[in-house]
């Protein structure tokens, strides 16, 4: 009989139904105004009243069935909708995933503490190229033609006259005859390059050199500046002492040894029991250095000093070993 094939039609159909949109269209086939049992109806007025009425029950019973069947895909619906929502929830209350952030090498650290101190002195920072032309980074820091620094044993030669700079002083030079006149203060860090290499010494490494140049510029200038930047470095009181040196550019010229910060003058491992730790180079700047730079050196005078970066950092964390800085060692670089 037709009502019983649309009776097991309807169990399939709805017992595979997968989506809303598909248990209505199930709904309207089998329910709608033009639905199937509405269509079995339609015949019904030609019939005996006798088959009508068992008819009409028929469809009746059909129709609430349907309406049963439509009920529990509903739920059937409605529990995988759930399934699927608790499957998706979010824990908001699990920590985020963090980010690798990195951090300043501790070269870089240092050289922007000290260009942070020297800053509020006044002196501004410049940078200038890693190759130099042999005029900015000898001759005219008064490097005499047959110092031993312009050997090839000791300078990387790119070309006859072109070296990767062996200190950060052709910036000054370079700074200087940019300039129009005096007064100028500037601090130059950079990477230098000289063939050496041991626990101390790599062949590239880093310096901060500072100039200083105005009219009446003296060596009580120089020692004060100093003495400040190694009270901010290393301790409030640090002192300096000067020992008269020689750099072809300066005149005169001193090395500069700063008080033991680990034993305080008294004599420890770290001073080799002298209570004093040498720390950079410096001078006042030769005539003839102003004069090829267009500063009359009768008018102005100007101190410059020079510090390796990796030293400072070594003495300041007890680093034992240059080498240490440039093996990138998450290890190490983490300490910092
Ligand atoms: C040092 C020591 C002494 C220096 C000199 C100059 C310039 F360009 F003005 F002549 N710049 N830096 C200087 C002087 C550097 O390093 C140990």
């Amino acid at each position: 009989m037709q009502l019983e094939s649309i009776r097991s039609e309807a169990k399939l159909k709805f017992s595979k139904c997968k989506s809303r949109e598909e248990l209505e269209a199930l709904r309207v086939q089998f329910l709608g105004k033009k639905g199937s049992l509405a269509t079995m109806l339609k015949g019904m007025g030609a019939l005996e009243p006798e088959k009508r009425k068992k008819l009409g029950a028929e469809v009746n019973s059909a129709k609430s069935e349907v309406e049963a069947l439509i009920e529990k895909a509903k739920l059937k619906l409605a529990k995988k909708a759930e399934g699927k929502l608790l499957r998706e929830k979010i824990d908001i209350t699990l920590p985020g995933k963090n980010p690798a952030v990195g951090s300043l090498h501790p070269i870089t650290q240092t050289a922007n503490e000290i260009l942070e101190i020297l800053s509020h002195l006044g002196f501004d920072p410049v940078r200038g190229p890693e190759i130099e032309h042999d005029f900015y980074n000898f001759e005219a820091l008064n490097v005499p033609e047959d110092h031993p620094a312009r050997e090839m044993q000791d300078t990387f030669y790119i070309a006859p006259e072109v070296v990767l700079r062996t200190q950060t002083s052709p910036v000054q030079i370079r700074s200087m005859l940019a300039l129009e006149k005096p007064p100028m203060r500037v601090a130059c860090f950079g990477k230098v390059f000289r063939h050496d290499q041991d626990a101390t010494h790599s062949p590239m490494f880093h310096q901060i050199e500072i100039l200083c140049v105005d009219k009446g510029i003296s060596f009580a200038d120089l020692k004060g500046t100093l003495t400040l930047l190694v009270q901010r470095l290393f301790s409030q009181d640090s002192t300096v002492r000067l020992r008269p040196s020689f750099f072809p550019f300066t005149e005169p010229s001193a090395e500069v040894d700063m008080s033991c910060f680990s034993c305080k003058g008294k004599g420890c491992r770290l001073c080799k029991d002298t209570g004093w730790i040498e720390i950079l180079g410096c001078g006042l700047v030769h005539p003839s250095v102003l004069k090829t730079v267009g500063v009359d050196p009768e008018v102005y005078s100007g101190f410059a000093a020079g510090l390796g970066i990796e030293r400072i950092a070594m003495l300041r964390y007890g680093i034992p070993h240059i080498g240490l800085f440039y093996d990138n060692d998450l290890r190490f670089l983490k300490q910092f």
